[in-house]
């Protein structure tokens, strides 16, 4: 599995979904007793996970120890804070988990090392990823040679998107080449594209990304509408999906409609039938022909959506246009890409002494993740603005060359 993403919404109806689907998962592991579980990355949505969330976590964790599977991960670009910690290390030290990516530099080269399963002598070996793709620079240095040419079943976890598999509508995400990857080993446990991709792919392997165990953002529960993951035996995949509500989707192009036209197309819709366990989406799109966006009267038809047993609605206007007025602003699916797109286009308008455009990309994407932290529940103010600080004077030292105390 991969991009489990827990803690991830913010409206609790759905943040508890990431943590059922992860449930779930590990239930239907045990029922169907795997050997061990890989789970490629983005276990968590932050790095910090809020203690509740991360109980269920450890809660399930345990479990699986209880049962003797045990579970072997790779960070990804959501497990990591701006000073590199994650909550991954807390979860291995207590033994719960094991953290398959171990490094060590010979001769310039990044030589990675392999975890060999116990029970079924299954070698893995893997990658990190990080935000905007950083782990670049890791895969341009690494001794693909000696992972190689070991011998027996290999399993490579990584956190990357690939420019060979990636999925329509995705175009524009950061990937790095398939060449970047060692070749032979017997399965690819891929994560970070939120998508089901299964390819065999020569001179390589199997490459399986799993998509997420639960659709993350608007965007993705209207494309994948669930979750889920794979289980290999004997050479065999099966998918299995998690389907823990149903997902209902209106898309409606409002070109040339009044206001109230619109109203009462979704009223319709919400009329037509029960949505008992349903999160509806409703997008809309388009130049209305009169009026507002906020004519139409949404809340009343989120009203009629919830009549009908919704379980959770959401609405996204955000390409809705209105007579007589441009968008200016390309509009971005996630976060992650708008900041992407808008760091790109702003490198290298400010001097920084001795930092590269690469190392103003990186810094960029730090400091704003530095900056984006919220203080914790039972942080003080001191401790949350020492750990603010913390991050920004490691990174700062990371990337200019200043001393500590001039930062200060
Ligand atoms: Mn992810």
């Amino acid at each position: 599995m991969a991009d489990c993403h827990i803690g991830a919404w913010r409206e609790p109806r759905l943040s508890s979904l990431n943590t059922t689907a992860f449930e779930m998962a590990v239930q239907r592991c045990i029922d169907k007793s795997v050997d061990f579980i890989v789970i490629s990355g983005d276990l968590f949505n932050t790095s910090l996970p809020g203690i509740d969330k991360l109980k269920s976590v450890v809660v399930m964790l345990k479990k699986l120890m209880d049962f003797g599977i045990p579970v072997y991960v790779v960070a990804g670009s959501h497990d990591f804070s701006p000073s590199g910690k994650t909550m991954l290390d807390v979860l291995e030290t207590a033994g719960l988990i094991n953290n398959v990516v171990r490094g060590r530099i010979v001769e310039k080269r990044l030589q990675l090392g392999f975890t060999v399963d116990e029970k079924t002598g299954v070698k893995l070996a893997g990658m990190i990823g990080k935000k905007g793709m950083l782990e670049k620079s890791y895969y341009e240095d690494l001794d693909r040679e000696s992972l190689e040419k070991e011998k027996g079943f290999k399993i490579f976890m990584f956190h990357t998107a690939l420019s060979e598999l990636k999925p329509k509508g995705l175009e524009k995400m950061e990937s790095a080449p398939v060449s970047f990857l060692p070749k032979g080993f017997s399965y690819y446990a891929a994560g970070h594209v939120h998508e089901v991709i299964d390819k065999e792919l020569e001179p390589y392997g199997r490459i399986v990304y799993p998509g997420p165990l639960f659709p993350n953002n608007f965007k993705e529960l209207e494309k994948l509408q669930r979750g889920g993951f794979y289980i290999y035996e004997d050479g065999n995949l099966s998918y299995e999906p998690l389907q823990i509500k149903n997902v209902f989707s209106i898309s409606l192009d409002c070109s040339n409609m009044a206001p109230e036209q619109v109203e009462a197309h979704l009223m319709d819709e919400a009329k037509k039938n029960e949505f008992i366990n349903t999160i509806v989406t409703i997008r809309l799109s388009g130049r209305l022909s009169s009026g507002k966006l906020g004519d139409i009267r949404l809340g009343d038809v989120m009203r009629e959506f919830y009549a009908k047993g919704a379980y959770f609605v959401m609405k996204n206007t955000s390409s809705v246009s209105i007579e007589g007025l441009d968008e200016v602003m390309v509009r971005h699916e996630s976060v992650e890409e708008t900041e992407d797109l808008i760091i790109s286009e702003h490198l290298g308008q400010i001097k920084l002494p001795n930092v590269d455009i690469n190392a103003e990309k990186e810094l960029t994407h730090e400091m704003i993740q530095i900056f984006q932290a919220e203080k914790k529940e039972g942080e003080t103010r001191a401790e949350y603005e020492s750990r603010l600080r913390e991050g920004f004077e490691c990174c700062i030292r990371k990337h200019i060359n200043l001393k500590p105390q001039k930062v200060a």
